[in-house]
């Protein structure tokens, strides 16, 4: 992973667009790290979208992987190209029924319970709701992880897999509205699972700052 600015990258390296902060673009970086894919990195600004971006994806969201004439701008494609392009036991190692499984999941994080976290994170723009009644909202995804870490150390296996590198960035944004309130959960292995993501050599090489 090379920060580079957009006029320094030859066009054979990928090229990522991405915002450090943004969950989606944490697990697209994850998956091309994890793949040992060589690609570019670009830092954008949210508040001023490079016009390079713009042009190739006009709906403006990271992350955007631009490989040759190909440009992919949906995070979980990204993972998938990257998985299926690079050198990763990841996604390879599970067989069609739990890539099913952790498709499902993602798609449930994406959705529903993006849903509510958004609402939990930003619980003054719902002064219909208690901020308990927006974070209580959100349990019930922590639960299907919990369930589902009671059967094995990661969410499809003993192995880390796309799944957890998609979904962990979330569960990370939840926890970190209220950690103490986090901690205070019964969702013990799904606390563990976390503490063991944001320490792992993959998110800490994922999350380091431009220079
Ligand atoms: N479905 C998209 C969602 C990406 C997304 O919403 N990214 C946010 C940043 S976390 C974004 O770029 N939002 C546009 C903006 O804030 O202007 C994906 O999976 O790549």
């Amino acid at each position: 992973m090379n920060y580079v600015s957009v006029q320094n990258n030859d066009s054979n390296t990928p090229l990522l667009y991405s915002y450090r902060r943004c969950p989606y673009a944490m697990r697209a970086r994850m998956a091309l790290i994890d793949s040992r894919i060589n690609f570019d990195l670009y830092e954008i600004s949210l508040k001023n979208k490079p016009h390079e971006m713009l042009s190739i994806s006009p709906k403006g969201t990271v992350p955007v992987l631009k490989v040759g004439n190909k440009v992919i701008d949906e995070s979980i494609n990204i993972m998938i190209w990257a998985y299926e392009n690079g050198n990763s036991s990841h996604y390879a190692n599970h067989n069609a029924d739990l890539i099913k499984i952790g498709l499902n999941l993602i798609k449930t994080n994406d959705n529903e319970f993006k849903l509510c976290l958004d609402q939990y994170k930003y619980a003054i723009n719902h002064p219909m709701k208690t901020k308990g009644e927006l974070r209580t909202a959100c349990l019930f995804f922590i639960e299907i992880l919990e369930e589902r870490l009671k059967q094995q150390r990661y969410l499809l296996s003993d192995k880390v897999s796309f799944a957890d590198i998609a979904i962990a960035p979330f569960i990370r944004q939840f926890a970190n509205v209220d950690l103490e309130y986090f901690s205070s959960l019964k969702f013990i292995r799904v606390q563990i699972w976390l503490l063991a993501f944001t320490r792992s050599k993959l998110f800490i090489n994922a999350m380091i700052k431009p220079t």
